[in-house]
Order: structure tokens, then sequence, then C-alpha cells
């Protein structure tokens, strides 16, 4: 929901209206992104921080510094912050915006994917070890080779590979590696190097990792997202396009590659028969929340599936001040999935 329709919302009646209520509230958290380990739900999501850094378009008011790890024994149930788990100061080769991580467990031990810029003020994603689900998590002194952009996002498979998920445009600057290297040619724009509206669409990239978690695999490739006819969906077709936040979750054998829609607010879900795409652009999973952003990640639990989630309810609509929050999301019996209002 756009900055400008928050100064006629009545917070008390909006908290009324929610249809859940923030999973913390003595931090502000954002971009959470939930995997059941060892029975137990973890959620790592970014912190949120006043930094004092105006707002932009292209998010540098978004100026995060650590993470903390969240855990809760299944959902509804009391929710434990576990302290910092990484801080930028300890990653060598990032400089700030600590921007939304994902976290995987592979033989017992936790990796924490983040994005941050790195000192020559290009995102970079990194990764980070540690033996506990909930840090501290000790990081590796480079960021992964050939890394961009932001928003990583771990799937491991059946057949236990793990993929990388990940890209952002605008300030999240997956539009400046269109070429296949950053093009730092003019000051920082988010709209530069855009396509034009009626060219295909900027896509999210995957990578297979290495077994070691540490490093791509293979050069990443697009996430096509197609529409009903086979086409891959337009530049300008902004309440469908991919902008930020993807997330993956297999389904009946089906792989859901789920993402936000920016500036239109919306998450919206896209079907595929490989962890590699095309997707099929199938519709809305979340309706905007409050706050510009809108982010998630979706998990099973005990035969349930839950949508993790934020909104700005916490800090009265502050965009870059946000809260984590979980509901039930249902997948329909054709493959579909209920689309959800986040207030009522
Ligand atoms: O939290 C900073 C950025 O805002 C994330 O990386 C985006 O997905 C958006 O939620």
């Amino acid at each position: 929901m756009p900055e400008d329709s928050i100064a006629h919302i009545d917070f008390d009646e909006l908290t009324q209206k929610a249809i859940s209520q923030p999973l913390v509230n003595h931090i502000y958290t954002a971009d959470p992104s939930a995997h059941v380990f060892n029975g137990k739900i973890y959620i790592y999501p970014s912190h949120d921080i006043d930094a004092g850094d105006a707002f932009d378009d292209l998010g540098s008011h978004f100026a995060m510094e650590d993470y903390h790890v969240l855990s809760m024994d299944h959902p509804g149930g009391e929710t434990t912050d576990h302290g910092v788990a990484l801080h930028v100061k300890d990653v060598p080769w990032a400089q700030k915006q600590m921007w939304a991580p994902d976290a995987a467990e592979k033989d017992g031990k936790y990796y924490l994917f983040f994005p941050a810029k790195d000192h020559d003020g290009i995102f970079r994603i990194g990764v980070a070890i540690s033996d506990s689900p909930t840090g501290p998590f000790t990081p590796q002194p480079e960021a992964i080779k050939g890394s961009f952009s932001i928003d990583p996002a771990v799937f491991k498979d059946e057949d236990g590979s793990y993929y990388m998920y990940f890209g952002g445009i605008w300030g999240g600057q997956l539009q400046r590696w269109r070429t296949g290297s950053f093009n730092g040619e003019q000051p920082e724009s988010p709209f530069a190097f855009l396509p034009a509206d009626n060219e295909p669409a900027l896509c999210g990239k995957v990578a297979k990792l290495t077994d070691d978690l540490l490093q791509f695999d293979e050069a990443p490739k697009d996430v096509v997202i197609v529409d009903e006819n086979g086409q891959p969906l337009l530049q300008g077709d902004n309440e469908r396009r991919f902008f930020e936040a993807p997330w993956i979750h297999k389904y009946n054998g089906k792989y859901y590659f789920t993402y936000s829609t920016g500036d239109t607010h919306f998450i919206c879900y896209a079907v595929g028969d490989t962890p590699y795409g095309p997707f099929t652009y199938k519709g809305v999973v979340l309706h905007p929340v409050v706050g510009w952003t809108n982010h998630h990640s979706i998990a099973e639990f005990e035969g349930k599936w839950y949508l993790f989630y934020h909104d700005s309810s916490l800090s009265k609509g502050v965009t870059h001040l946000r809260c984590v929050k979980v509901t039930e999301l249902k997948h329909n019996n054709d493959g579909t999935i209920e689309a959800i209002t986040p207030y009522k």
C-alpha cells in the first residue's frame, strides 16, 4: 500500500481488522524467511532500524545493520528472539544495507544467506555458517563469486539439491546486470537500464549451489514467468511481473514460484514443473499490506501451510519499520492458492 494512502488509516481499527498480529514488538522485523528445522519453526527476518536516511526509490532508508533469528514451537506459539546472529561490522566484504536473508540446513550445519552492499556500493550475496539454527553465524570472508542483487531464497529439493533464487529491481540493482556485468555508467537511478514496457520483463535468477552451499555451481539462469499463452510477462505488466522477494515451495510435485510485484504491492505465484521453470502465472497470494514493501515466505508445519509476511502496522505506517506476521495459507484441490486479504 503506497505511503500517500497511509495518512487516512485509523491504526487502532486496522489492528482490529488485521488477520494476524506482529510476532514480536520489541524490535522492527521484516522479510521473514521461515523454515522448520528439527520440528521447530525458525524465522530469518531483516532487522529494521531508523538510521535517519531519507526515503527514496532506491530504498536507501532500508539501512539495516544486523540480523536476529526468531523461533517458535508452532504457529500461534510464543516467539523467541535469539539476539544478534550476524552484524555487518563482522562481514569483511560488506559495507551496509543487510537486506532480506534466508537460511538452510545441511548435515547439521546452518547457513545464513544475506545480501549487502559491498565497499563499491554493489549488492552481493554472502554466506555465514553456524552449528546452531539461531547462530551466531561466522561469515565467509568474500561474497559468493558471481553473486549480485538481493533477496536470496534457498530451496532444498527432494533429491537433496539446493538452489538459490534471488533478485530485485530498482534499489536491488538487478537491471544494472542486464548485460552480464555491472553497469555503473550513470548515477544510481532505479529506472535506468530497465527494459521498455513492451519488452519481456526482467527475471529473477536461480542457480544451483555447490555441495558445500558456499558458491554457485552454475551461472545464474533467468526465472521466466509466462502468461496463460506461454508468452513471457512484459515489463509493463506491473501487476504480474517479478520485482523482488522470490520464494519457492513444492506442493503435489509442482514448483510454486512466489514473488513481490513491488510497485503494485502484490505477492503473486506462478507454477512450474522443474526448479528452473518456466513458471506459468496463476494469481495473487497476498494482497497489499500497509507499507510500501510486500515480502513473504511459505513453509509447511505439521501438515498445514503457512504464509510468513510483514506489514508496517507496528510503526503506524513507516515504510522501513515493519513487523513480521504469520497466517495459514490454503492450497485448493485444483492446485491454486487461496488469495489472502491481510485486513478483514
Ligand atoms: O528489506 C529491504 C528490502 O525491502 C527487501 O530486500 C525487499 O524484498 C523489500 O522487502
